[in-house]
């Protein structure tokens, strides 16, 4: 951070941005390929899929196959089979199969609480009404294992941009759907359900707080939260919070699923932080899916740059 660079090997930012972006309206994901090498990129993969997933491996685009620190992206079968969704289930390995008929549409998020233009979205609105870009990043699980996912998404920033937060309104609330129905984790009362996650303001407006409506240059599976998610990358993969119904613009501090259930395991803030342990294990190290060994965690998940001054001042053990 404190480096100084010659202004000439700084890339200008309109350049960075349209090497790393894509474009995908509705009814493109066919021509992405098209759209990759209008955009100029040099890198274009396609990936075998995993075989419970009925997506034909020509629709998985990437535009490269690392993420900016040169880390390789983690498969698209282990993305879609490794999986935390514990209205499903809490066997990572079975997340997938239970989440098969999960439906995704009709499907609309209510956008409300202390904003001046309240909205209901419905799921196909937000594909068209935010560019949707492809995003590269690094998911941290709490429980100390990772992977790099080529999300697609758009910044939270535009979509609360939209509703106005009025000045009273201090945090996001996100809301998962609650359907017993179709959740069948939702049947036990081990946790209170829905999943509910949170964000203080300026989290949200930062440009990394992301809502993914795909992955891979294709829509998301229900088993990683389809139709739309949120994705946090400098924060534990828990306040990545899937299959989101509410967003919710409040003046206190949401509680969380997880804080409700372990309030000192798991806090609100849960940052990525090497350098404080979770009460049962290190934090310092991670398991980065399909590669052997551990590699070592870094201050909010290589992302401090973006997003440190978002705490300063503030003691980070305590804010856990
Ligand atoms: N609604 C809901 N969201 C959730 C979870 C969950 O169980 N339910 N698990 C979280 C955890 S612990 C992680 S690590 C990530 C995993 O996302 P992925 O399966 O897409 O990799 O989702 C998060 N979002
Ligand atoms: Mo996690």
């Amino acid at each position: 951070m404190a480096t100084k660079i010659n202004p000439s090997e700084i890339t200008p930012e309109h350049l960075y941005l349209s090497r790393r972006k894509f474009m995908i309206g509705i009814g493109a994901l066919a021509t992405s390929a098209a759209v990759l090498s209008a955009c100029g990129n040099q890198f274009s993969s396609t990936v075998s899929r995993a075989a419970s997933n009925e997506i034909p491996p020509e629709d998985l685009e990437v535009s490269t196959t690392t993420d900016e620190l040169g880390d390789e992206l983690t498969p698209f079968a282990s993305v879609t089979s490794y999986n935390n969704f514990y209205e499903f289930t809490t066997s990572k390995e079975g997340v997938a199969n239970l989440a098969k008929d999960f439906k995704t549409s009709p499907w609309q998020v209510e956008v409300s609480g202390l904003v001046n233009n309240p909205k209901t979205y419905d799921i196909d609105d937000l594909r068209t009404k935010f560019a949707q870009e492809e995003r590269i990043y690094r998911l941290r699980c709490v429980e100390g294992w990772s992977m790099v996912i080529p999300w697609l998404g758009f910044s939270l920033s535009e979509m609360l941009s939209e509703v106005e937060p009025t000045s009273q309104a201090k945090y996001v609330r996100f809301e998962t759907l609650y359907d017993p129905e179709q959740f069948p984790g939702q049947r036990s009362n081990w946790y209170e359900w829905p999943y509910i996650e949170g964000l203080r303001l300026d989290e949200a407006m930062n440009p990394l707080a992301t809502m993914a409506t795909g992955l891979y240059g294709t829509h998301l599976l229900p088993q990683n939260g389809a139709p739309f998610r949120l994705v946090v990358p400098w924060k534990y993969g828990f306040k990545s919070i899937k299959s989101i119904v509410k967003i919710e613009l409040v003046d206190t501090m949401p509680v969380s699923l997880w804080m409700e259930a372990a309030p000192h395991e798991y806090g609100f803030f849960a940052n990525v932080n090497p350098t404080v342990p979770h009460p049962r294990w290190s934090q310092a190290t991670e398991r980065r899916i399909g590669e052997f060994g551990r590699r070592d965690t870094l201050p909010f998940n290589g992302y401090a740059e973006e997003v440190a001054y978002l705490y300063e001042g503030m003691d980070l053990r305590e804010n856990y």
